[in-house]
Parts: C-alpha cells; structure tokens; sequence
C-alpha cells in the first residue's frame, strides 16, 4: 500500500486537531471531586489522570517534529528541569496504524548528542530508519523515516534516546514516550471495541537540586514514581465497566510489580503482541521497557489504589518498595461486567521450525557490579558480535551468571520464550521482545529475522548496564546475495 502525500501543514494541523482525542474519543477533562473516602492521610491522590496528547497518523503518513531540549517541567507535583521532547516530561503519543509511513524529524536543542529507538517496532535498523548507532549533535535537526509493516502486530511500543553511554541518562531525564500501533481492538468482541482506554506510562524520577537526576544514577536510590507524569493520579472507572489500559515501564533501570487490589489484569498484548488466548494476572512484573495491554474491570463503589508491589532482584540487585501509583475510583451507575474474550490472536509457533544456528549470550559482570558484559565483552559498535541470516529461526540461551535479575531486549524482530529456568513458557502467551531473566538463571527463546536485515544490538533493558556494556551487535544479513535489503 502506497501512502499518500500529506503536505507538512495539513498533516501537522490534523495533528494537533488530534491531538485531545484517544481513540477517537474526545476526552473530557471535566472532572468530578474525588469522594472524601478517597483522601488519604498522608499523599493524598493527584488530578485525574490525563493521556498524553496525540500525534496521529492520516492517510498513511505520520509527520511529527521532536524536539529534545533541557526544560523546567512539571514532573509528578513538581517542577523540575528535565531531558523533554516538546517541551513535555510525558511526550506525545505516536499514534500509527500497520502499512503507515512514519517521518520524524528529531530536532536537538540540547547540549549533548542523543538520537532515537523506536522500541519493539518491526522496521529496519538501518538509517533514515531505526539506526541506533547515529548520533544526532546538538543544534542538527535528523530526519527519520520508518515504513511500518502492513502485517505489523498491534499493542503499545515506545520510543527513547539510544544514545550509545548515555541512554541511562537522557531516559532517565525523561527522553521516553507512548507508541501505538492501533488495530488491538479488532481482537475485541464487538462490544468491547470502543470502551475507554488509558496509556499508564511508568516513569520514575531521581532529584538533584532542581533537577531530574540524569548523572552517576543508583539503581537502589529512592525513587519518585509516576504515571504519564503525574503524581498518583485518579483513574475513575464505574463498577462492572471494562477499561483498556497500556501499561509501560518507560524508565530507564526499575522493576514494577504492578498489582490492583480486588481485581485482576487480563492481559491482551505484551509488548506490542497480542496473545493467542487472554490470561488474568493478580500481579504483573514490568522490567524497564516491557508493556502489557490488559482489560481491567472495575470493582465495586470505593477506592483502591494502584500498586507496584515490593520486588527484590536478587542478592547482588535491588529491593524496591511498595508504592501507591494511582488512585482507582470506582464510582457511577454500575455497569454488568462485560464477558471477557479468551481466545484471542492467531500467534505463529516456531517450536518445530528448523533452527539454523544456536547461539549462548551469557550475562556476567564484575564484583562492584559496575562493569558488565555479553560473552565476556562489553559493548562495541564496531564490533559484530552475532551474525544470523533473513529468513532463518535461530535458537538463543540467554544464561544469566549473576546474583540479580537483568532484562533482555533484541531490537528489530520479536521473539518467542520457550522456557525460563527450564520451565516451558504457557503456550498461548510467549511473544515477547523485553523478557526479565532471573538471577542465576537462564531463557531460551527462538528468533525469526523476517524482513529486515542490517546492523542492530541486544541488550540488557537496565539502561545503567546497557550504558556499562551488556549490549551486543547483531548483524542480520541477506540469506543469499541476491536478496533484496530490508528498507
Ligand atoms: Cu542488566
């Protein structure tokens, strides 16, 4: 499908015309007073929560400017100098639909170079496309163009700074926003298809002086967590009624455990896959990167709030606290609760596929915990590290040698989990492209590079350990010289 040409102004008039609906879905900021059962005595909640304002796509084409620039921001209920794109600490949304073309312009307004990932999305890692090893200087305006698959799976991605020693810094910033590629509601019985949907962005802050913390970042330090940038803000829901809620770790090192107490997650899509069958989670544990699409329905008339749960990455990780993040107000005529779908998308299984290669990525890092590496090595860009060949499935052992948890993330391509610590993975729900591997412990996916061959890297998702060396070059080549190259 060839898209037609939009002329810059009109496409950037729709989308600003856009840019206060979800879904389609005018939203209404008018709000009603939280009930007093609602006060807490200590934090009390913030302002309903608001999704961040919408770039959309039309007629197959998105163009949208993004400008990084060093601002004094709202963060939560603060003011804060932060790392923002568009003058925002919680950015735009890229709304885009499969076979859309994408072409951002990324404006650099600040004072070091950054660039740009387009996390989970199934495009080309080669430039003007999802090349994480450009670097954009400060004052150069880079132009990125993304042709995004017609069969491209529909779920919540997210885009952030790449920049290679400082994705730590500038996501921690606040360099990080929403992606989706819409096309989730199909799955949907019909009666589901328009219910009222939220992005819940995990972002946490680290304050220095007036700042958000961007240097010299402890993983363990208190941290100050909010969603879409607000501090513990109230999502109203009436009894019964089902909600979609998109929600993203879109931080740079921290674990969530997300939990609403009296009600369950059912999860539709994890990072931007939808599953064969729909499961109920009483928890969820998010890494940084990871996305879960899930249908929650209110409880009865009260207040509950959203938690992330107590987590411990293991002897030499970090144990993070309980934390309210929201406040969940369930109130208005009840509605009866909808019956929830359970077979969902069609999912490919390569467990009979025949496996071209088998590859380990060990984990390991030294004692301090400061330095880590990928079979033995830290990171190099001009160093390849694997090569895999179009059109083949490979089989990965992701073994994790240390005393703490770490995340695993392959740009480009999803993959398939076939087991954790030996453990088959649940069959109808093991598409993934941000897995969490135990301390210890090990992960065998399978990958499938379709499409899209060039330069592209695995990592750890701790962006302080990808910035430390846990990332690896991956290099995708044509499976016969003739082939044509992903574009
Ligand atoms: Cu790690």
């Amino acid at each position: 499908m060839r898209p037609r040409f939009v002329p810059a102004r009109l496409a950037a008039g729709l989308a600003l015309a856009l840019a206060f609906t979800i879904g389609g879905t005018p939203v209404s900021w008018a709000v009603q007073p939280v009930p007093p059962s609602a006060q807490s005595p200590t934090a009390g909640p913030g302002q309903p929560l608001q999704d961040p304002p919408e770039l959309v796509s039309h007629d197959g084409v998105l163009r949208a400017e993004i400008v990084v620039a060093r601002r004094k921001v709202a963060v939560g209920d603060r003011e804060l100098y932060a790392l923002t794109y568009n003058d925002r600490y919680m950015p735009p949304t890229l709304r885009i639909r499969p076979g859309d073309r994408v072409e951002l312009a990324m404006t650099n307004a600040g004072s070091e170079d950054t660039n740009l990932h387009v996390h989970g999305l199934h495009v080309s890692p080669k430039s003007p496309s999802d090349d994480i090893f450009i670097a954009i200087k400060p004052g150069e305006t880079y132009h990125y163009r993304y042709r995004i698959p017609g069969d491209i799976t529909p779920g919540t991605y997210w885009y952030h700074s790449h920049e290679h020693m400082r994705s730590a810094a500038q996501v921690a910033g606040g360099e990080s926003g929403i992606i989706i590629v819409d096309g989730l509601q199909r799955y949907l019985p019909r009666k589901l298809r328009h219910i009222t949907e939220h992005i819940v962005a995990l972002k946490d802050d680290q304050v220095e002086g007036d700042s958000v913390k961007t240097d010299d970042l402890s993983i363990g330090a208190p941290t100050n967590r909010t969603v879409n940038g607000q501090q513990n803000p109230v999502i109203r829901i009436r009894p019964g009624e089902t909600q979609l809620w998109r929600l993203a770790n879109i931080g740079a090192n921290i674990y969530y455990k997300l939990h609403l107490p009296g009600s369950a997650f059912h999860v539709i899509a994890q990072d931007g896959y939808p599953v064969e069958r729909v499961y109920a989670a009483d928890s969820l544990v998010i890494p940084a990167g990871a996305r879960f699409d899930v249908l929650v329905q209110g409880g009865p008339p009260g207040t509950t709030p959203l938690q992330t749960l107590a987590y411990d990455t293991g002897p030499d990780g970090n144990q993070f606290p309980q934390v309210d993040l929201a406040t969940v107000v369930s109130q208005g005529t009840p509605m009866e609760p909808a019956t929830l779908p359970v077979r969902f998308a069609h999912n490919d299984d390569l467990a009979d596929a025949p496996i071209a290669a088998r590859h380990d990525i060990v984990y390991t890092e030294n004692a301090a915990g400061t330095e880590f590496y990928i079979n033995g090595e830290q990171f190099d860009p001009n160093r390849v590290d694997l090569t895999s060949k179009l059109n083949t499935v490979e089989e990965w052992r992701v073994v994790n040698n240390t005393g703490e948890e770490h995340s695993f993330h392959v740009h480009t391509d999803h993959f398939q989990l076939m087991s954790i610590n030996g453990t088959p993975t649940p069959p109808d729900h093991r598409w993934y492209e941000t897995i969490n591997v135990p301390a210890n412990g090990n992960a065998v996916l399978r990958i499938r590079f379709d499409d899209f061959t060039g330069r592209t890297v695995l990592h750890c998702h701790i962006l302080n350990h990808e910035d430390k060396g846990m990332m690896a070059v991956l290099d995708i080549v044509p499976d016969h010289p003739a082939s044509p190259q992903g574009s």
